[in-house]
């Protein structure tokens, strides 16, 4: 009797835990919710957000609501792996994430082995789509395109002859220095090239031996935390040449700790304005009203879970392999326009253009 209890009872729990599995289509978003780089993770989160609750508003995917799992990574490669395989094991069907590429491209592994799709909205080192795995995609560029823009306005707009070159010693940061350097016009000399350590918070040492070499411009591949210090630390030692950095610094944070009259004339690497995009008005307006001020890679987090959310409906199916062959398939009408992958998970198409710091603001300034 007690056996037979014990049986029944087994059951039900199994009966429930299935049906609880099945209620929802869980997808996970991951980035770095703490720390330096939280302002990122919570422009990630919103954008995700705002296109799960429209989701869901409209009746979810498949006939069930979606459930989204958020994940903190704190930028760190092994913390990314750790949350990668933890959103695996909760069920998820998809993940959006990471935001830094050496987060990204370790969580990768543990996406592919389990067959699941993961779309970076931010991670733009080469490196990611080019180990031939068919479930990760990026709907933002590579630095191989936007270190060549900086390069090219460098050169040919500048025409500036001593270029200094620092980077934060991470994937994305020296990969987009190294992309910079390689694209520098012949007649360009780089009097200096060296890493600083990501955290850091003094950097007078480095900038007094980079303003020995009298560079006419300073280029620094990293994000807004230490892009922010080294410009301030630069004005207070007397080393006026303008900076030049990437994506990863192009946020208010970087005026803010900068200040504003450290920070005039820096000049950043990025994508086009999207309130000059018509199909992004809606998306601008809806995210304002609900969350406040887009950061710059909100309206990439919409996108890609929208085009994720997309591929589930158009599969019929969480079958991660069937999503992924629908992500290489779909013409996606997205607020940053029209969308396709190539067969690396590569956006087909992503103009970078030069931005520059006016009166505490970005000004979306040339275009190659
Ligand atoms: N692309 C901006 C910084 C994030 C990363 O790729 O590491």
């Amino acid at each position: 009797m007690k056996k037979t209890l014990l049986l029944f009872c087994m059951a039900v729990l199994l009966s429930c835990a299935c049906q609880k599995r099945e209620d929802v289509v869980k997808i996970g978003m991951a980035g770095p919710m703490t720390g330096d780089q939280a302002k990122m993770g919570m422009d990630f989160k919103n954008g995700v957000l705002l296109a799960v609750d429209e989701w869901n508003s409209r009746g979810g995917v498949l006939g069930k609501k979606i459930l989204l799992i958020v994940s903190d990574d704190q930028r760190d490669p092994k913390q990314a792996v750790a949350v990668a395989n933890k959103m695996v094991n909760e069920g998820v069907v998809g993940v959006i994430g990471h935001f830094n590429s050496s987060c990204s491209i370790p969580a990768s592994d543990v996406y592919h082995r389990a067959g699941i799709p993961m779309i970076t909205p931010g991670s733009t080192n080469p490196q990611l789509t080019e180990k031939g795995y068919r479930n990760v995609f990026r709907v933002c560029g590579r630095d191989d395109q936007q270190g060549k823009v900086g390069a090219e306005y460098v050169t040919k707009i500048l025409k500036a002859k001593r270029v200094a070159v620092l980077h934060d010693k991470t994937t994305y940061g020296q990969g987009l220095a190294d992309e910079f350097k390689k694209f520098l016009g012949s007649g360009v000399d780089v009097v200096y090239y060296g890493g600083i350590a990501q955290g850091d918070k003094d950097f007078k040492m480095v900038l007094t031996t980079v303003k020995t070499k009298n560079p006419e411009i300073v280029f620094f591949g990293g994000i807004y935390p230490e892009a922010g210090l080294l410009v301030k630390q630069a004005r207070e030692l007397s080393l006026n040449a303008p900076f030049m950095s990437g994506d990863g610094t192009i946020d208010t944070k970087f005026i803010e700790i900068a200040g504003a009259q450290a920070a005039e004339g820096t000049y950043l690497t990025f994508s086009s304005d999207p309130n000059n995009i018509p199909t992004a008005k809606g998306f601008i307006e809806r995210y304002r009203a609900k969350f406040g001020e887009i950061g710059p890679y909100s309206i990439y987090a919409y996108d890609a879970t929208n085009i994720l959310l997309t591929a589930i409906r158009e599969a019929r199916s969480t079958d991660g392999k069937l999503i992924s062959d629908t992500l290489h398939a779909l013409e996606f009408d997205g607020a940053l326009g029209k969308m396709k992958f190539d067969e690396k998970g590569d956006v087909t198409e992503s103009p970078y253009v030069v931005w520059v710091t006016r009166d505490g603001k970005f000004i979306e300034h040339w275009k190659p």
